[in-house]
């Protein structure tokens, strides 16, 4: 009897759950370019020609490796417009009433398959190195889900970076040697570029037509879009920016906007490279002495710990964890984050190379974009569906977390033990943006004053009673508590009119 075999964008691996299960001979693999999945958020146009691109290569792929593909493209007629609809019409095709899937990464499109009229089989993904069972064993009975203690367990399981039962090189952690500055040259020239082939273009050509409107160009497209590219992306990345990925881990550059980061995260995320093989690739290049242990261990550290671990707390945490808003921050999302002019030069930039490159490298997400919404009370929600379309990154399991706990704290301390929040001095410390800023970051109030200076301090005020006892925020709340009393009040008045403004739709 013949199977459908589900094969979703973000699944673009041979080895994957279902495939594995399923019978070449008689089963029949089932890939659609929807309606539905294209727009329940409108996505940044990279973002869905890099996948229509890849799905269209990987079904030619699994084709001449024998497998029966059935590949809807976005505007065939007869396209039912869904997964759960391009299912139906397929079942009805090939006689078949029973589908192989492997378990989405968002909890929507879970519960489709799970209501859907079929006898929908769902397999685990284990393209990760956690299971569920393990992750929800390691988190049972914990008083807090801190993820060096779970990626520890990670280095144990796989043996990466370890010298029989002890960390390699002594330490777990070689964090606190990642945190240089920005430096005044950089001897990488950014990732591997691909030049679009005859199908890239017509992908390309058919993203502008329909999701033209979208935040977002589509053009230029550098992006990998099979697993070969895939992997050259990451053994020029390994060669060329490994070494110092480690040093300039947390820096930014206004016109170099990948710095020593691998722009790896698409690829890993629908399949096309798998997190072991490239935690080994980081680990063998440390092995043969090209790159020191802290850029190893801090690049393994990324992906080992930090990717696993948003995907455990993802799914331990349920369906409504992407709604939380532990601060009760109601603030609309400001037009500055869909490319209305500001005065922030950090935020210009970073929402620009977001709008050219639907990439943006994590303290740029963090440090900026995030803190500027954490501290001005903007709507978790809206931050989460902004960081949801603009990446090419982006799926629910992986940015919600990463969102809605890490960078907006709204999920009231599971994931970081203190809000990501800064003044103006982290961002000049640690990038070059300041120096062309319309405002002065040495400037704590007044005319021209940085405006993250004046609402990382309204953010203190307003949050007091929640962070004082935090003794990680212990000191921030001194350096306020000392401050002269018509200091703070000024302070706390401008960051006012400052939020006033921006709501009104000034320029900020
Ligand atoms: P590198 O810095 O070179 O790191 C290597 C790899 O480590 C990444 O490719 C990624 O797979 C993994 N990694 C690093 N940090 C994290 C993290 N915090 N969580 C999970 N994996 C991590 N990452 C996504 O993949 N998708 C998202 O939608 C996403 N949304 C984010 C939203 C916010 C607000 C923040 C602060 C971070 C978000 N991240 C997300 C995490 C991180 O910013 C990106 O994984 C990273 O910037 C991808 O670029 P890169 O491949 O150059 O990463
Ligand atoms: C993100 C995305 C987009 C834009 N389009 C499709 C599509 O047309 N067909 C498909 O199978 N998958 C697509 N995806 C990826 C899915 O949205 C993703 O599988 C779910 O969000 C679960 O992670
Ligand atoms: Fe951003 Fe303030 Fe620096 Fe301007 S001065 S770039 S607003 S941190």
């Amino acid at each position: 009897m013949t199977r459908l075999v589900l094969i979703l964008g973000d699944q673009l691996s041979e080895g994957i759950a279902a495939l594995k299960a399923a019978d070449k001979a008689s089963d029949v693999v089932v890939m659609a370019e929807v309606r539905d999945e294209a727009t329940y958020v409108r996505h940044h146009p990279k973002k869905i020609a890099f996948l229509f691109a890849a799905m269209r290569k990987f079904a030619a792929r699994l084709r001449s490796d024998g497998w029966q593909v059935r590949y809807t493209e976005y505007d065939d007629t007869g396209n039912a417009g869904s997964i759960v609809g391009e299912l139906l019409r397929r079942a009805e095709e090939c006689g078949a009433s029973e589908v192989l899937a492997t378990e989405p990464g968002e909890w929507r499109l879970i519960e489709a398959l799970n209501d859907a009229p079929l006898k929908v089989t769902l397999l685990e993904d284990d393209r990760f190195i956690a299971s569920h069972v393990e992750f929800e064993r390691w988190a049972e009975g914990r008083k807090a889900l801190r993820m060096e203690y779970f990626y520890r367990e990670m280095r144990r399981k796989t043996g990466l970076l370890m010298e029989g039962d002890d960390p390699a090189g002594g330490k777990w952690n070689y964090d606190h040697e990642n945190r240089k500055p920005a430096p005044g040259e950089v001897s990488h020239n950014g990732p591997m570029s691909f030049t679009p082939d005859e199908d890239v273009e017509a992908v390309l050509d058919l993203v502008e037509r329909e999701f033209g409107d979208n935040f977002g160009e589509v053009r230029p497209f550098a992006l990998a879009t099979d697993q070969g590219q895939a992997r050259r992306a990451l053994a020029h990345f390994v060669k060329q920016a490994l070494p110092f990925f480690g040093d300039y881990q947390d820096a930014m550059l206004g016109d170099h906007r990948t710095l020593y980061h691998a722009l790896v995260s698409p690829y890993l995320n629908a399949g096309l490279l798998d997190p072991l093989e490239v935690c080994r690739a980081a680990e063998e290049a440390w092995r043969a002495g090209d790159v020191p242990i802290n850029a190893a261990e801090g690049f393994i550290r990324q992906i080992l710990g930090w990717r696993e671990y948003v995907r455990g707390i993802y799914f331990l945490e349920g369906a409504d964890y992407p709604r939380r808003n532990a601060l009760n921050h109601q603030r609309a999302l400001p037009p500055l984050y869909w490319g209305a002019e500001t005065h922030m030069r950090c935020l210009s930039k970073a929402v620009e190379q977001t709008r050219e490159d639907a990439y943006a490298h994590h303290i740029q997400r963090l440090m900026v974009t995030g803190n500027f919404a954490l501290i001005a009370g903007v709507d978790p929600r809206q931050v989460h569906e902004w960081y949801l379309e603009v990446y090419a990154d982006a799926y629910e399991w992986v940015e919600a977390p990463n969102t809605v706990g890490m960078s907006q704290f709204a999920d009231g301390g599971i994931i970081a033990s203190k809000p990501y929040v800064s003044s103006g001095n982290y961002i000049d410390r640690m990038s070059d943006y300041c120096g062309g800023c319309h405002y002065d970051v040495k400037r704590k109030t007044g005319e021209g004053a940085c405006p993250f200076n004046l609402l990382y301090w309204h953010f203190l005020a307003r949050h007091r009673e929640r962070f004082e006892g935090n003794p990680r925020m212990a000191n921030m709340y001194r350096t306020w508590d000392r401050m002269a009393e018509e200091k703070r009040e000024t302070v706390l008045a401008e960051a006012e009119a400052f939020l006033d403004r921006m709501g009104r739709g000034e320029t900020v």
